[in-house]
């Protein structure tokens, strides 16, 4: 006999697969978000056709509004069959007596078309907002910058990895820009408004409170849902489920009918590049 057939066979390493556990939407959620794509769909739709006989030189606020309706149906379309959604894990330890620790990952789902959406919608929401305000193409601009800022740091800070600079640096940089949104927004378009009348004016203080009333929201819910895990992800996709339908169909109808009703809504672009 030969030595290597004596020789006691080396053990063959086993590897301990790290375990994982999913957080995913189950049927309920999936279902939300068909019932939110349903919605948008049929929201799209009703503000197209409102818009059907508006002469061009008035039918901005229609074609705004009908275009996030638009990408949000097609937002949840994508998310509702399945698309666009990836995960984001962290690495867990889990003590035991008398047995050395172990690890395990924990994988939420990310559903980044709602970034995609956001970052296209989010600016027109404000372009009607700083439209209605009467606020000059200079501020516009810098406001829909910022804006586009908050939401793709929120996507970086989405797939941040947990206990590095990356997702709380990132969530910080999203919020700075939201302040930078609200003052140039809110604040600079409270002023620009009472220039249109107090018609105008109140109407606008209304609806800019309720815009970002409403969007605190979001950072909010995501700090909890996102970034704490707190929230289930079926619990998350209702939440945003009832946000977006505020935010994108309820503003609309108002913003519409309102501007229907007054004619000082009108847009009145001379000096659009040049006051400030
Ligand atoms: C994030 C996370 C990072 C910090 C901040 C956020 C703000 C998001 C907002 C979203 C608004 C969405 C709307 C959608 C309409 O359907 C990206 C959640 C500040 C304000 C109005």
């Amino acid at each position: 006999p030969t030595a290597t057939a004596t020789a006691t066979p080396k053990p063959i390493p086993t590897i301990i697969p790290t375990p994982i556990e999913y957080q995913a939407a189950s049927g309920d959620g999936h279902r939300t978000l068909w019932v939110m794509f349903a919605i948008m769909l049929a929201s799209s739709g009703v503000f197209a056709v409102s818009s059907w006989n508006v002469p061009v030189s008035k039918r901005i606020f229609y074609v705004t509004t009908t275009l996030t309706a638009i990408i949000a149906s097609l937002s949840y379309f994508a998310l509702a069959s399945g698309q666009a959604i990836s995960y984001n894990c962290i690495n867990v330890r889990d003590s035991h007596e008398n047995v050395p620790d172990t690890f395990h990952d924990v994988c939420r789902q990310v559903y980044w078309a709602r970034y995609v959406d956001w970052a296209l919608t989010t600016p027109l929401l404000l372009l009607n907002l700083c439209l209605l305000a009467g606020v000059d193409g200079a501020h516009t601009l810098m406001a829909i910058a910022a804006n586009v800022i908050m939401i793709l740091s929120g996507l970086f800070s989405a797939f941040g990895t947990t206990g590095t600079a990356q997702k709380w640096g990132w969530y910080t940089i999203a919020c700075a820009s939201y302040v930078f949104v609200i003052w140039h927004v809110a604040l600079h378009g409270a002023r620009m408004s009472d220039a249109k009348g107090a018609r105008v004016s109140k109407l606008f203080t209304w609806m800019a409170v309720f815009t970002f009333a409403l969007w605190s929201v979001y950072p909010v819910v995501w700090a909890v849902a996102d970034g704490a895990r707190k929230i289930n992800v079926d619990k998350e996709i209702l939440i945003y489920a009832i946000l977006d339908a505020l935010a994108k169909p309820v503003f609309g109808v108002w913003l519409i009918i309102s501007h229907r009703a007054m004619a000082d809504t009108n847009i009145d672009l001379e000096g659009y590049w040049s006051h400030g």
